[in-house]
């Protein structure tokens, strides 16, 4: 039998449920990095991610899913980029009881279309939290309304694992994951990618050893 290993990247606002879908969901021990807060996060949650998450599921179909979650606080946007660069695709989630974040959302969105383009999901959080909008009333504040590339938003419980198995099956059908093969092509330049950013690390070192002597 034949795995293929797929890297999905969970990212959202403070406290839309990253590092509680990912615990809920790996089937393996997950890593984590929530440390206390110590600025306005404090008054959302005690604790927050500073690094990233991991965790793993097999979904039905032989995808092994690595599943890394971003820190929500935009100062830790180092990591956003660190993660997404390698990532497959990506799940959004957004917190329906905080409509004054939706903002965020979007800054969060053109920060990622800025340096990949990957299929990518919605995932609606906190819909049984008071206030909560609706998926059609957040699609159009985030200026998705009538797009016809509107891509999927789905109600997610992070505590539930159905929901989020739900979730990440919509993500692998909708975004045709299964399928997707490396070609010898794209291996072939993934692998000269790398061998010239070793290039460029070593001619870095070099010039350094030709400083130093
Ligand atoms: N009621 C409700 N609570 C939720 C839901 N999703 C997450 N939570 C709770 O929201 C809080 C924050 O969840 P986290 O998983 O830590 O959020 P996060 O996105 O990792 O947050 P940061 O790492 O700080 O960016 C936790 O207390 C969760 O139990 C939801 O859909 N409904
Ligand atoms: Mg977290």
């Amino acid at each position: 039998m034949t795995y293929q290993i797929k890297r999905i990247v969970v990212t959202g606002t403070v406290g839309a449920g990253k590092t509680t879908l990912i615990r809920t969901v790996s089937d393996i021990e997950t890593v984590n990095t929530d440390r206390s807060a110590t600025d306005k996060t404090k008054s959302i949650k005690p604790k927050t991610t500073v690094g990233m998450d991991f965790g793993r599921f097999q979904t039905k179909n032989n995808l092994i899913l690595h599943i890394y979650g971003t820190p929500g606080q935009s100062r830790f946007n180092f990591m956003w980029d660190l993660l997404i660069s390698k990532a497959d695709a990506y799940i959004l989630l957004i917190p329906a009881n905080r409509p004054q974040e939706l903002y965020r959302v979007e800054e969060l969105m053109n920060f990622i279309n800025k340096r990949v383009q990957i299929p990518m999901i919605f995932g609606i959080t906190h819909t049984d939290c008071l206030g909560a909008l609706n998926e059609a009333k957040i699609a159009n504040s985030i200026g998705y309304g009538h797009r016809k590339d509107k891509p999927p938003f789905v109600v997610v419980d992070p505590h539930k694992l159905i929901s989020i198995k739900n979730l990440l099956e919509t993500l692998v059908k909708e975004s045709g994951l299964a399928e997707k093969k490396v070609s010898p092509i794209q291996q072939k330049k993934k692998y000269s990618n790398i061998s010239s950013n070793l290039n460029r690390k070593t001619k870095r070192k070099t010039n350094l050893y030709s400083v130093k002597f």
